[in-house]
């Protein structure tokens, strides 16, 4: 069943200069790209995409991550897209996300893992219209 999900190619993929990497396993796999964009969220978009982490204690050094530098907001499309960006994606920690996913073989770090990937189509519906609102 076709799909749409959003992804971030984070702030420290931008920094280390790993979008083409990271962007490049999306297209590989097949998925089509319906939207892109560089930019730079505030603490109130950070709020908002990140809703139901607002109250954990790794929250404010997290928004002061997501919030440092340009990330790529994208929407990709495909079969099962959701699951699938996920599988490529890998695990949260870095340190422990299997070899093969991008986390896993670029990202040492539990908070600097590079990617954010929509984790259910419900979530991936409300993520994509904070990021963008006219699609
Ligand atoms: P994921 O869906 O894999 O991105 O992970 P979560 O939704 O559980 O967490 C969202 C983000 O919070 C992670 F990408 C990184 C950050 N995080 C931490 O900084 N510390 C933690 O202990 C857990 C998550």
């Amino acid at each position: 069943m076709t799909e749409r999900t959003l992804i971030l190619i984070k702030p420290d993929a931008v920094r280390r200069g790993l979008v083409g990497e990271v962007l490049g396993r999306f297209e590989r796999k097949g998925l089509t790209l319906v939207a892109m964009d560089l930019r730079t969220i505030d603490a109130a978009a950070a709020d908002r995409h990140y809703a139901e982490h607002l109250d954990k204690p790794f929250y404010p050094p997290l928004r002061e991550f997501i919030t440092s530098g340009p990330l790529v907001a994208m929407v990709a499309e495909g079969d099962q897209a959701v699951s699938v960006v996920r599988l490529l994606v890998g695990a949260t920690d870095g340190r422990g996300a299997a070899a093969g996913t991008i986390r896993g073989d670029l990202s040492l770090s539990n908070r600097e893992n590079l990617v954010h990937a929509s984790d259910s189509p419900e979530s991936a519906a409300r993520e994509i219209s904070n990021f963008f609102p006219n699609l």
